[in-house]
C-alpha cells in the first residue's frame, strides 16, 4: 500500500506518533469523534481503558442495567441508515443489548482500528511553543496531537467510600460500575448492597431473586417510579422508522432531548383531585416523563410536595410492612436527587428474604472479616456490591495529569469546582475539547443527542481553524466566568440545586458543591452554542491563520438549528430560567 493510499491515522503512525487528534474514551462519544475526525480527513487515536468500545455501558454490567430513556431515541442520529437498520428489542434495551449496538457501530464504520483498547491516558501536558498536546498512557505511548479531546464520560469514575477495614472482609467485594464480565452468580449467597440510587434500583430485585439472604443498606431513601418496560411494538418501531429524521428533530427541540407528553400547567393550578388524576395518568406511563405531570414541580416547593405525598403513597400501597415502607419514603424533594426507574424495587421488600438497613443516622463503621458493621451490629455476608455511584463529571478528569498552559493543571484550577465555556473547554487549556463537560446540558439531557452536538459543534470548529491555518483555540476568562456564573445561576431557579445529590459533588466526600451539568435546556443551550459559532466564535481566543475570528463560512451542523418546542415551554419561562429539565 502507498502513502497516498492509507488512511491518515496510519500515515501518522507511520511517520511517527503524531496526530491531528487524540480522544480520550471510546464510549458513545469517543467513537462518534472518532468517526467524525475522519470524515474530515484527520488523523487520530483514540485510548480506550476498556477492552472494547462501549464507554459506561462496557463497564456497568450489573444485574438489571438498562437504559431508562426509550432506547428508540437513547441511539445515534447520525445516520440514516444506522437507524434504519438497528432494531430494539424492548423499549427500554438492556445493557448487553446496548453494547451490542455500540459494537455494530464500531464494526459498520471500521473504527477500531484507531483505537488502543486496555489503554488508559495518564497524562497530556500543552506545550506553548509548538502548540500541541503530548499524551501518555499507562503502557508507555506517548504520542502528540493539535487537539486533545476529552470523551471520558460524566459517570465513569466509580465512587468506592474507603471503608474501614474493606480489606479484611474475606468475601468478594463488588462495584456495580466496574462489574465482572462473566457475571456474578449470587445462588444461595448472603449478599449486602450499599446505596440505593438507580443502579441499585435496578439490581436489588435481580440479586433478590438469586440471593439466599439479601440486606440493602441505605443512606437515602429513593423515589422510583415503575418502568413499565416491555417488548418493542414492531408497528410502533416501524411508525418512527417511518420518519426518524422528523422524530429526532421533534426529541431535539424538547428540553430534555427526549420526546414524550409533557403537561405545562402548574400542579397548583388544579385541585387535589385533578393532580392525583393526572398523577396516576402519568404513573401509568412510568419512567422519567413522569416528572412531566406538570410543569411546575420541580421549581415550586408546594407543587414538588404534592407530587412528593404522591409517591409516598404508592410506596406505602406497594410495602406490606408499614415500618418498611416508612423507611422506604424518602423526605426530600421528589426529582431532586435524580429521578430512578425501578422494575419491582419496592416490592422486593415484602420479601422475606430481604431486609433494609437505614444507615442514614448511623454510617458504616467498618468492614470485618465477616461482613459489615453499624449501629453496632454486625451483619454477616458472603458477598457485598458497592453500588455507591461515581465521582459525577469531574471524576474522570481527575484520573488524568492535564497540564495547560504555564504549568496550570485542570485539577487546581477545578479545585472549586469545574469552570469551563459553555462546557466545551477551559481557559488555559486551548485546543482541549470536552464532549459532554461539565456546564453543559448532558446527564439532564439525553447524552447520545448531547454528544453528538457537542462533536458536531467540535467539528465545525476544527472544521474553521484549519481552513484559516489557526493554532490555537482557547476561551476567554471574561466569557467563562460569565458561563460559570450563568450555569449557578440557572440552577438557583430549580429545586435541584438544593439537595446532596452527586449533581453538586456532594457524593463525594471533600468535593466542591457546585450545580455542575447546565440546567437551563438542551434547545436552549444548543442555540447558544450556535450563535457562538455564527458570530466568529464570540468569547473564543483563536491564534495564527489571520483573521480567524470572521463568522465561520461552512457550518455543516444543520441539524442543530433547533427552533424551540414552544409546546413545553413559554417565552416567560425561559427568560425566568424556568424550563422543565427532567
Ligand atoms: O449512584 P448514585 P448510581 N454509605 O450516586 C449511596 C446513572 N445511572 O450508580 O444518596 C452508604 O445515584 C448513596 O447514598 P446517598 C444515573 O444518572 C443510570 O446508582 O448519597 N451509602 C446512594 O444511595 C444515576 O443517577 C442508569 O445518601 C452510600 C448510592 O450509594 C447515576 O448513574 C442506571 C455511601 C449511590 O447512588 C448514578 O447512579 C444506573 C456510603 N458511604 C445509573 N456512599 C440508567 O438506568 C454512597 N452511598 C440509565
Amino acid at each position: 500500500m502507498t502513502a497516498e493510499q492509507s488512511n491518515p491515522s496510519e500515515r501518522a503512525a507511520e511517520t511517527g506518533t503524531a496526530f491531528d487528534a487524540v480522544v480520550v474514551g471510546a464510549g458513545f462519544a469517543g467513537m462518534y469523534m472518532l468517526h467524525c475526525l475522519r470524515q474530515q480527513g484527520l488523523s487520530a487515536r483514540v485510548y480506550e481503558a476498556g477492552g472494547d468500545v462501549g464507554g459506561t455501558w462496557y463497564w456497568n454490567r450489573y444485574p438489571g442495567a438498562r437504559c431508562d430513556l426509550p432506547s428508540m431515541q437513547y441511539s445515534y442520529s447520525f445516520s440514516e441508515e444506522l437507524d434504519q437498520e438497528w432494531s430494539w428489542s424492548e423499549k427500554y434495551s438492556p445493557q448487553p443489548e446496548i453494547l451490542a449496538y455500540a459494537s455494530h457501530v464500531a464494526d459498520r464504520f471500521d473504527l477500531r482500528r484507531d483505537i488502543h483498547f486496555d489503554t488508559s491516558v495518564t497524562k497530556a501536558s500543552f506545550d506553548d511553543i509548538t502548540k500541541r498536546w503530548t499524551v501518555e498512557t499507562d503502557r508507555g505511548d506517548q504520542v502528540t496531537a493539535k487537539y486533545c479531546i476529552m470523551a471520558v464520560g460524566c459517570l465513569s469514575a466509580t465512587n468506592k467510600p474507603p471503608f474501614e477495614g474493606l480489606d479484611d472482609f474475606v468475601g468478594p467485594v463488588y462495584h456495580t460500575g466496574e462489574w465482572p464480565h462473566d457475571g456474578v452468580d449470587f445462588s444461595g449467597l448472603r449478599v449486602g448492597v450499599i446505596g440505593t440510587g438507580s443502579s441499585a434500583i435496578q439490581s436489588v430485585p435481580i440479586i433478590a431473586e438469586q440471593a439466599a439472604q439479601l440486606t440493602v443498606f441505605q443512606r437515602t431513601a429513593t423515589y422510583a417510579v415503575p418502568a413499565w418496560n416491555e417488548k418493542l411494538d414492531p408497528e410502533f418501531e416501524k411508525s418512527i422508522k417511518d420518519d426518524y429524521p422528523e422524530f429526532r428533530a421533534k426529541a431535539r427541540a424538547r428540553p430534555t432531548g427526549v420526546y414524550f407528553p409533557f403537561n405545562l400547567e402548574p400542579a397548583l393550578e388544579s385541585t387535589h383531585e385533578e393532580r392525583i388524576a393526572k398523577y396516576e395518568e402519568f404513573w401509568a406511563r412510568g419512567g422519567l416523563p413522569f416528572l412531566g405531570a406538570y410543569g411546575d414541580l420541580l421549581f415550586e416547593k408546594d407543587a414538588n410536595d404534592t407530587v412528593a405525598d404522591f409517591a409516598r403513597d404508592k410506596i406505602r400501597g406497594i410495602v406490606k410492612d408499614p415500618a418498611i415502607a416508612d423507611l422506604l419514603c424518602p423526605d426530600n424533594i421528589f426529582g431532586c436527587k435524580r429521578l430512578c426507574v425501578d422494575s419491582g424495587y419496592y416490592e422486593t421488600f415484602n420479601q422475606p428474604h430481604v431486609k433494609l438497613v437505614d444507615v442514614s443516622e448511623h454510617p458504616i463503621e467498618r468492614f470485618t472479616k465477616k461482613g459489615i458493621v453499624t449501629g453496632g451490629t454486625e451483619y454477616e455476608f458472603d458477598a457485598v456490591v458497592c453500588a455507591t455511584g461515581f465521582a459525577a463529571m469531574t471524576g474522570s478528569f481527575d484520573k488524568i495529569q492535564i497540564t495547560g498552559r504555564n504549568g496550570l493543571t485542570l485539577a487546581e484550577k477545578w479545585r472549586g469546582g469545574p469552570r469551563t465555556y459553555l462546557g466545551l473547554s477551559s481557559v488555559g487549556f486551548p485546543n482541549l475539547f470536552m464532549i459532554t463537560g461539565p456546564g453543559s446540558p448532558s446527564v439532564l439531557a439525553n447524552m447520545i443527542p448531547s454528544i453528538e452536538q457537542h462533536v458536531d459543534w467540535m467539528m465545525d470548529c476544527i472544521a474553521h481553524m484549519e481552513e484559516r491555518g489557526a493554532d490555537t483555540i482557547e476561551p476567554q476568562l471574561a466569557y467563562e466566568d460569565d458561563w460559570v456564573e450563568h450555569v449557578n445561576e440557572v440552577s438557583k431557579v430549580s429545586l435541584r440545586s438544593t439537595c446532596s445529590s452527586w449533581y453538586v459533588g456532594a457524593n463525594v466526600p471533600g468535593y466542591p458543591r457546585v450545580f455542575m451539568p447546565y440546567i437551563g435546556g438542551f434547545p436552549i443551550y444548543v442555540n447558544r452554542c450556535n450563535d457562538v459559532m455564527t458570530g466568529g466564535y464570540t468569547g473564543f481566543d483563536i491564534s495564527g491563520g489571520g483573521d480567524s475570528n470572521a463568522p465561520p463560512e461552512i457550518c455543516w451542523t444543520e441539524k442543530w438549528h433547533v427552533e424551540l418546542d414552544m409546546e413545553v415551554m413559554t417565552p416567560a419561562m425561559i427568560a425566568a430560567g424556568r424550563v422543565p429539565v427532567i
